[in-house]
């Protein structure tokens, strides 16, 4: 097996190599910005280490990988736009610097792009991958969705909110690992057992990043922390700071998260 930064080395030159920018300018432009911006590949690499895990090398998933990726900053583009987020990766989205239209379409472009990837793998296994990759993308959507949905909902319980997470986050994770397992011919039972890791993954991974966005710093954090707060959003820490004590002021709550509410009379 590799060292982790191999796979991050090789991608990153692959990754410049896929996103050139061309005319349209402001269509293309803001998928290079965004690619700049950093990133910790986690999905991608995920992905060339199984890879190299089933089979011995990761090359061949290559193409595999940078869909991954292209598809996880396509959604976190149109996230922010969604979030109306001012900051990501520690500079700003896409939509503050271009504007909502911008950041709506080059998105679609990079969702797109992301599917072409697969067109360099034989039938059988450009199947595999662009059937998990479309129902992958579905389940990202309803996540999403559910999301939104909780934020103006009140009795939203700890298995509703794991399934959200599961859907948002983790199902990507898995089928990260899961093509590196595809384009690598492990085993049905390999390929479902690494997919349930990632899944698994996943979730321990929104957790913290739902942590993070509480507490974590934010010279390094990247995003604006207590985000989450603000939108109302349903999180691990919410759910059960709810459970704990109620009814909770809005103003206890935003000091147990650090930040200010929006209006400390609010009640939770
Ligand atoms: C799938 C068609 C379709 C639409 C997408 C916008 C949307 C619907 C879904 C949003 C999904 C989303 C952005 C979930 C959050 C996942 C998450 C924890 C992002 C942060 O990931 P990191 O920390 O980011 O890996 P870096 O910057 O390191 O890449």
């Amino acid at each position: 097996m590799e060292s982790l930064s191999s796979y991050s080395e090789s991608l990153q030159k692959h990754l410049q190599q896929t996103v050139v920018v061309k005319e349209p300018m402001n269509l293309y432009e803001p998928l290079s910005y965004i690619l700049q911006l950093g990133g910790k590949r986690l999905r991608p690499v995920l992905t060339l280490m199984t890879c190299d895990f089933f089979s011995g090398s990761y090359q061949k998933a290559m193409n595999a990988a940078l869909a991954v990726e292209l598809f996880h900053n396509f959604s976190l583009i149109h996230d922010d736009i969604m979030d109306n987020a001012p900051l990501r990766r520690g500079r700003e989205t896409v939509h503050e610097r271009w504007d909502v239209n911008t950041g709506i379409l080059s998105g679609d472009a990079m969702l797109i792009l992301a599917y072409q990837l697969f067109e360099g793998y034989e039938p059988k296994m450009f199947s595999d991958l662009a059937k998990l990759f479309s129902t992958t993308a579905l389940q990202v959507c309803e996540g999403q969705q559910y999301d939104v949905d909780f934020e103006t909902r009140d009795d939203v319980t700890l298995p509703e909110y794991i399934k959200m997470i599961d859907y948002k986050t983790a199902v990507l994770i898995g089928a990260a690992m899961k093509m590196g397992a595809i384009v690598a011919e492990a085993s049905e039972n390999c390929k479902n057992n690494i997919y349930e890791f990632g899944r698994n993954l996943g979730i321990a991974f929104q957790l913290q990043d739902d942590y993070l966005d509480a507490f974590g710093d934010p010279e390094t954090f990247g995003k604006q922390v207590g985000g989450d707060i603000i939108s109302n959003k349903k999180t691990f820490l919410y759910l059960t700071a709810l459970e704990q004590s109620t009814p909770l002021e809005a103003s206890e709550l935003a000091q147990l998260f650090t930040i200010n509410p929006k209006d400390p009379s609010d009640k939770i």
